[in-house]
């Protein structure tokens, strides 16, 4: 700047007016006062004060976004698997590799864009948003399958998607689920930029779900205006709430963006607080003060997701978000607990729920998951001998009982539901509603030493085809579902044992036998009816999970290798990745 005395006279005169002026005013008390705190508030904000972070974090944005600082979008190199698919040479894996072409060939001819084919009539349904869920569903099993010709064809129907661009409300646990964690699952494989973009596109267009009084997403959101809707119920459903972390804290790593991070983790804030009395979720939560809603305990439907969420969350940010382990642990050992419980006559594990404390001996096929969950989390945590040892028995005991619901029917595939018959009244003083529980046969075997060969629930009765069983069927439809594969590669992978890869083939073959039609693959309303009656209908899922799960148990190179990648509750590999110094400072996450 020129010394003042080197200005012409008017400018030298304007200036020093300004200078006493200035001196003028930073003399009285309340003006220096003043000026002091919008310098100290400047100075908070270059350096990310969390309560601005709070205050960013509050403001609810239908399609605005508060854009990062820094831009590191579509920098961070994707995590690239270290595979070739060229020496897969397993019989069983190429039959799954064929089954899934045929699937996904029907698709693409009949369908493609669409959501989902119509496998016996050839049609094609918008089901969801019309954003094409099948494909996209499917990309990173084309991916991991080697099938990257089919993949790189896919990638310019993705480009060209705008999620913003239909007046439709999308829902919004399985838009995050099926398309958020397809795009950034197939950005993490293949490192193909458009569907980090896309990916990024989605996120934000969901993010007024989050627009409500609690922080708990609400069911179903309009991209195009930013409204959102109810659905069946004005509560909400747990898993629904519970299971968009995985995808949401993925892409806050991609972008930066650090209002995808505050969304998510507010909702496992509020369920770290929330006052349990078994240290189980209820199913059910009110939107407006984010209180439990219902005093029914499941880990089937309404729940399935949410405890996965736990465990995952904690393997994806490379083992380093603690709150997410505890709530994993605490609600596992609750559920083997409370909700695990034995067949009266033939000693069959399995998981049920429970409504205002009576278990109703239900049990769902979509339970079948936890078995997974289970020896996942027995094989990646820290835990006692005694805890991982109970949580392998249970993993085990439950992935029989779960085949053994296949195996038993005439299709050999397994039913929607079953109910267990009701354990035989004892003369003890216990409350017969209990009766059967696991644990309690557990302690018991223990305390008498350990008697035989196996715990209880742990003996592998052979399958009975036909004769008297200990449980009726009450949904007999085979809806093309994941979770029992889905658990027998996990089974497989933890323990090595090639039984359950042989039990996954039993199933595939029933699957080929069974549901095969001309354009793809079709659920069917009667596991125990041969021939078999079925529904034209191919969920998304089919290739998304149940197919890639059964490939990925018959190739014997671990190709998504479980401690480098997380599966989400759709069978989308991501990777697990670091939060960065920067990252933990600007998102506020725990050091
Ligand atoms: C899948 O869409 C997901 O696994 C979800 O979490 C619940 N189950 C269906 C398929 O059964």
């Amino acid at each position: 700047m020129l010394p003042t005395h080197r200005l012409p006279q008017h400018a030298r005169s304007s200036s020093q007016s300004l200078t006493r002026q200035f001196k003028h005013l930073a003399s009285r008390p309340l003006i220096r006062w003043v000026a002091l705190g919008l310098i100290s508030i400047a100075v908070v904000w270059l350096l990310g004060h969390p309560l601005l972070l709070e205050r960013e974090k509050l403001t609810f944005g239908p399609p605005r976004m508060v854009e990062p600082m820094i831009q590191p979008a579509y920098v961070r190199p994707p995590a690239q698997p270290s595979y070739s698919n060229s020496n897969l040479s397993s019989p069983r894996a190429e039959a799954v590799r064929e089954a899934f072409l045929h699937a996904y060939n029907g698709y693409t001819e009949h369908a493609a864009t669409y959501d989902e084919l119509k496998p016996i009539s050839g049609e094609k349904v918008n089901n969801f948003n019309g954003w094409a869920v099948t494909l996209i569903d499917a990309l990173d099993t084309l991916w991991i399958m080697g099938l990257h010709d089919q993949f790189h064809a896919a990638v310019p129907t993705i480009a060209q998607i705008s999620f913003l661009d239909q007046n439709k409300f999308a829902p919004f646990f399985e838009t995050v689920i099926r398309v958020l964690g397809g795009l950034l699952s197939a950005y993490g494989l293949s490192g193909e930029s458009v569907l980090l973009t896309r990916a990024d596109d989605l996120g934000k267009a969901l993010l007024p779900a989050f627009k409500t009084p609690s922080g708990l997403p609400m069911y179903s959101v309009n991209t195009a205006t930013g409204a959102t809707k109810a659905g069946w119920s004005p509560l909400l459903l747990w898993s629904e709430t519970m299971s968009c972390q995985m995808e949401y804290k993925y892409l806050a790593h991609l972008t930066g963006r650090v209002e995808y991070y505050h969304r998510v983790e507010r909702v496992m804030d509020i369920m770290h607080q929330a006052k349990l009395p078994y240290n189980l979720f209820p199913t059910m939560w009110n939107m407006g003060d984010a209180k439990p809603a219902s005093q029914k305990y499941s880990v089937g439907a309404y729940a399935d997701s949410a405890y996965e969420y736990m465990l995952k969350q904690y393997l994806l940010s490379a083992q380093s978000e603690k709150k997410a382990k505890e709530m994993y642990l605490n609600s596992a050992d609750a559920i083997i607990e409370n909700l695990f419980y034995l067949s009266p006559t033939r000693n069959l594990l399995y998981v049920t729920d429970t409504d205002r404390g009576t278990p109703s001996r239900t049990f769902e096929h979509l339970s079948c998951f936890l078995p997974g969950l289970l020896a996942l989390g027995a094989h990646t945590l820290e835990l006692s001998p005694a805890d991982r040892e109970l949580h392998q028995w249970a993993a085990q005991g439950l992935a029989y009982t779960c085949y053994v619901s296949y195996a038993e029917q005439a299709t050999g595939l397994g039913p929607d539901e079953m109910v267990m018959d009701a354990w035989p009244p004892t003369d003890s003083n216990e409350d017969s509603r209990f009766a059967g529980r696991w644990i309690d046969h557990v302690r018991a075997w223990i305390k008498d030493g350990r008697p035989g060969d196996a715990p209880p629930g742990l003996h592998e009765p052979p399958a009975a085809k036909t004769g008297p069983r200990d449980y009726r069927i009450r949904n007999p439809s085979y809806m093309l579902r994941p979770e029992t594969v889905e658990s027998l590669y996990l089974l497989w992978r933890t323990t090595g044992d090639e039984q359950w890869r042989d039990r996954g083939w039993e199933i595939f073959q029933a699957i080929e036998h069974h549901t095969r039609t001309i354009y793809g693959f079709a659920s069917i309303r009667d596991v125990g009816r041969v021939p078999t009656v079925r529904k034209d209908e191919m969920p998304s899922y089919f290739l998304a999970e149940t197919l890639k799960y059964l490939y990925l148990l018959f190739v014997d190179e671990e190709l998504i290798p479980l401690d480098k990648w997380v599966f989400n509750t759709e069978g989308h590999p991501l990777p697990v990745f670091e939060w960065t110094k920067w990252e933990k400072a600007r998102y506020g996450i725990p050091l």
